[in-house]
């Protein structure tokens, strides 16, 4: 795992580079969700190839990017990424990131033995978890330093409300309701490892991306977007649920790019959550 650590650090240092210059033009592809490619994604997506495709324990690897899994070597582990997460607001200037979950073997949620995420804001910032949450930040030398293990409070106050309000179910603006009414403050920027960095930094709240009208399996990708985060949110403290489950890790994976409804948050609000979905 070292070495995916060092080669993690050197991902977000080119990266971090491309967002600041690299052309923000779309190209003529769709991925296999739908979504138009932007040049910044495919940059991404190959500097991640070269860098992660070289380790010798690495065998496969399965990017929101590529529509197939990428056979690498004979090593044990996959790796799978979104390149870059809420690219579509890098043209705005906003923070975006990369996700990474490292699983052993095969996909599968229990096989996941790392995760990890980098946010390309006003600082460079990357949160590397095994057993812990760990933050680390570059320095004016270049070299990423740690700066502490991130944990979540039994009970936060930002509420980040992903999905088209229009399309949520009366049982899921209920929900939002109460925490509003509860004092709860909005924060969502739309790059859900901004968002999602946010809560964690500010020790608790709740992050939800449920299913709609329009979407009844949502959007946020499973291998490679949502048991990363998940893996992170219980080993720091917190809870994650779909609505109904116990934990996130309870889904069957059918296919690498399956999307879920989804919501990461420290225990109270994950309790709501499951109190209010209980009902549907
Ligand atoms: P990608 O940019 O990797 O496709 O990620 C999807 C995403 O942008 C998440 O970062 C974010 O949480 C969500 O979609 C925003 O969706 P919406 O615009 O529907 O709220």
């Amino acid at each position: 795992m070292q070495e995916i650590k060092s080669a993690l650090e050197k991902i977000a240092i080119q990266i971090a580079d491309e967002v600041k210059f690299t052309d923000l033009g779309y190209t003529q592809n769709q991925n296999k969700t739908g979504d138009t490619q932007l040049k910044l994604d495919v940059k991404s997506d190959m500097i991640i190839t070269e860098i992660l495709g070289a380790i010798p324990a690495v065998k496969a690897l399965v990017s929101e990017e590529k529509d197939e899994i990428l056979d690498c070597g004979s090593g044990n582990l996959v790796i799978a990424y979104d390149p870059l997460d809420g690219s579509s607001l890098v043209d705005v200037n906003l923070s975006v990131g990369s996700i990474f979950g490292v699983y052993e073997n095969e996909i599968s949620p229990r096989n996941l033995k790392m995760s990890a995420y980098i946010v390309y804001g006003p600082r460079l910032e990357m949160v590397i978890c095994e057993d812990e949450a760990r933050l680390y930040r570059l320095n004016r030398e270049g070299k990423f330093d740690f700066i502490k293990v991130l944990n979540l409070g039994e009970k936060g106050k930002l509420n980040a409300t992903g999905a088209t309000q229009k399309g949520w179910s009366e049982t899921h603006r209920k929900l939002v309701k109460s925490l509003f009414d509860e004092g709860y403050r909005l924060r969502y920027s739309g790059a859900m490892v901004a968002d999602l960095h946010q809560i964690l930094l500010k020790g608790g709240g709740l992050f939800s991306y449920p299913a709609t009208t329009d979407a009844p399996n949502a959007k946020l990708r499973v291998t490679f977007e949502v048991l990363p985060f998940a893996f992170i949110y219980e080993r720091a403290g917190g809870a994650t649920t779909d609505g109904k489950s116990e934990t996130l890790f309870d889904l069957k994976i059918e296919k690498i790019h399956q999307t879920t409804p989804c919501f990461f948050g420290s225990k109270y609000e994950i309790s709501r959550v499951r109190e209010f979905y209980k009902e549907i």
